[in-house]
């Protein structure tokens, strides 16, 4: 059971990966995407390809006033926003955090964490006044299954699940939903960006195996804003077939020992 597509949809991240796919779902669809990243000539691409329905809007999500700024200003037709798909984010790096490069930890939190919030905090006023919307925020599998690398990344995740749920409690009553999807291994940019753009380290990452696709998220995302407006789906967390879990791991013949 599906309800109507929602009016107008506010994607963050869509000049690459999810954040297109959701763009290009929702506009196949019939609904006006706002469609917001840092790089204005994808964001004009994909809104040569998608027709008027796409609005690109160059925005840097780390960027407080630049986020009030855009959201403010939107054009009759976009101002209204149904849905806000906060997908922008991106992973830097996999050392371990003893080597990891606190300009890129900063980054992530600044993207992943404040961005997402700034985005969040811009759009809601309007959604309570109008008492409908849904906010969908891009968390990952990584915010609740650590890994070796993860550090920062994985916690920045962890702030997106748990940031949903609060949400959820302070717009009890409002008829607002909020829904955390979190995805595990897919194959986007994702891979290049965490690895500097070294692109055989980033395929690497996806050899042998089948991951997500950018398609398979924006599907999940249309199906749970799509539902009758009195169903919230919480949190959905997906992952390719070929992605499972591990044991623990147990450092053997490693003594550890109080300082003297
Ligand atoms: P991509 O690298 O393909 O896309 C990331 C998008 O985020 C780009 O459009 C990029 O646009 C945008 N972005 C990054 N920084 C900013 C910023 N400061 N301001 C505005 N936009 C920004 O990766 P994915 O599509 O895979 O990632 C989308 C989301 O999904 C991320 O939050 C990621 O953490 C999450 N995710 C990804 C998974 C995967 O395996 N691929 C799995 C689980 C979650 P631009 O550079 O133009 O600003
Ligand atoms: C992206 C999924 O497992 O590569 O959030 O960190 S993973």
């Amino acid at each position: 059971m599906t309800n109507a597509t929602p009016g107008t949809v506010l994607v963050t991240g869509a000049s690459s990966g999810f954040g297109a796919a959701i763009a290009r779902r929702f506009a196949a669809a019939g609904a006006r995407v706002v469609a917001a990243a840092r790089r204005a000539e994808r964001l004009g691409s994909l809104a040569a390809e998608l027709g008027p329905l796409v609005l690109p809007v160059t925005l840097d999500v780390r960027d407080r006033a630049a986020v009030t700024e855009a959201v403010g200003g939107l054009p009759a037709g976009f101002a209204e926003i149904d849905v806000l798909v906060n997908n922008a984010g991106l992973a830097l790096g996999l050392n371990p955090a003893q080597d990891a490069d606190t300009d890129d930890w900063d980054q992530m939190i600044d993207t992943n964490c404040k961005g997402l919030a700034y985005c969040t905090r811009a759009v809601l006023p309007g959604m309570v006044g109008r008492r409908r919307g849904h906010v969908i925020n891009l968390g990952s599998a990584a915010g609740t299954y650590p890994y070796p690398g993860g550090n920062a990344y994985g916690g920045t995740k962890a702030f997106v699940h748990q940031f949903s749920l609060n949400l959820r409690s302070d717009l009890h009553g409002t008829g607002i939903r909020v829904t955390c999807i979190e995805p595990g291994m897919a194959d986007t940019e994702f891979s290049t960006v965490r690895f500097s753009g070294d692109k055989a380290k980033a395929d690497a990452v996806y050899a042998g195996m089948q991951p997500l696709t950018a398609d398979d998220i924006a599907e999940s995302v249309y199906w749970v804003a799509t539902l009758p407006p009195h169903v919230n789906v919480n949190v959905i967390e997906l992952m390719p077939v070929a992605q499972s879990f591990a044991p623990f791991q147990v450092a053997r013949r490693v003594l550890i020992t109080f300082p003297a």
